[in-house]
């Protein structure tokens, strides 16, 4: 039943990594601005004292990219549980600074025995067609950019890995067992960045919808048209030649997630979340499925029905949940992913 209703979708067949991720810079977010000449921080060490009633500790931390047009400052956020072992990670991109925000419950990750790294997306470039602003200025001579330069989700992805970089400086967190994540256009930021970096080794995407983990043709709710009249400096320029003309995309967003393969990627959805539609953003992982099975993992493992909350599929290394209610990045989400991060924790 699945297949006949993507075939209906008449989404293109995917291709190897190295394509697909050329396409999807190319031509939806622009090429993630070039890693940093040199980079060194300056760490403010207890910012919160007695983090999580003492459990963590939580250290502030300027990192200074030096960038080809000169060096770009932006702080970073990292709890680490203060019990003596190796922690897996979140790189967490969010939309505010506040430590623990509502769509970060900092207690309770910390609780669970991950560190998590934070930073707000503001503090990287504005969320606006500014060019100019935080890292864009670093990047961009006087905010020009042209079809294939670097819109806002590419910069924010660029900030994930250099938390990424930051973190492999850590002798207390494993590295085999980092995750990316954020909701809604930092979900779809989360994608990219574990598309492109492949030593985040699960990618957790939050009700992450248009240009994210749903499939474009044949959505409901925003569309590229929408997307692109709305939030234009998200992307590149040449992602506006498809608005009303999606049918011409030599891609669609099963590349973002099969490029993330063999790699773990986790889609959660929300029933109410209409505008980023959770069927799309389902039938993406059926669709790259292929990917991981081509490199002999398990890829999607779900039943042959569109789902219907409350939905779990937990058992391959596509992950995907259907919760009631609407769109926000809840605790239920971030509950449901730690139980599938779980079931695959130290087995490999
Ligand atoms: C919406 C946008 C979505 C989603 C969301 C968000 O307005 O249309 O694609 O990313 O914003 O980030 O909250």
């Amino acid at each position: 039943m699945l297949n006949e209703i993507l075939k209906k979708r008449n989404i293109p067949p995917l291709k190897n990594r190295e394509e697909m991720l050329q396409i999807l810079q190319q031509e939806i977010y622009g090429y993630i601005p070039p890693k940093p000449e040199g980079l060194s921080w300056e760490v403010q060490k207890d910012y919160i004292p007695n983090f999580c009633a003492g459990k963590a500790t939580l250290d502030r931390v300027i990192l200074s990219a030096q960038m080809p047009l000169g060096t770009f400052k932006f702080p970073i956020y990292v709890a680490i549980p203060t019990t003596d072992k190796k922690h897996p990670f979140f790189v967490n991109i969010n939309f505010r600074d506040n430590i623990p925000d509502r769509y970060l419950p900092s207690e309770e990750i910390v609780d669970n025995g991950f560190a998590v790294i934070s930073f707000c997306y503001k503090d990287v470039t504005d969320d606006n067609d500014d060019f100019t602003d935080g890292l864009a200025g670093v990047v961009y001579k006087d905010g020009k950019r042209d079809s294939t330069s670097a819109g806002k989700i590419a910069m924010w992805a660029w900030a994930a890995q250099r938390a990424m970089d930051f973190a492999d400086t850590l002798d207390c967190l494993d590295g085999d067992f980092s995750i990316v994540c954020g909701h809604s256009r930092l979900g779809k930021t989360a994608l990219l960045a574990a598309a492109t970096d492949e030593r985040f080794r699960f990618a957790f995407s939050n009700n992450s919808g248009c240009s994210g983990a749903a499939i474009t043709r044949g959505k409901q709710g925003e569309r590229v048209a929408d997307i692109c009249k709305n939030f234009p400096y998200w992307f590149c320029k040449n992602y506006y030649k498809y608005a009303q003309n999606e049918q011409k995309m030599p891609f669609d967003q099963h590349f973002l997630l099969s490029s993330i393969a063999p790699r773990y990627v986790y889609v959660a959805s929300a029933q109410e979340d209409l505008w980023a539609d959770p069927q799309s953003e389902f039938l993406c992982c059926v669709a790259a499925s292929k990917a991981y099975e081509q490199l002999g993992h398990k890829g999607f493992v779900c039943d042959d029905i569109l789902p219907h909350a409350p939905v779990c599929y937990h058992d391959g290394n596509i992950g995907y949940h259907l919760r009631g209610g609407s769109h926000y990045f809840s605790r239920e989400d971030w509950k449901l992913f730690i139980n599938y991060f779980n079931r695959f924790y130290k087995q490999n």
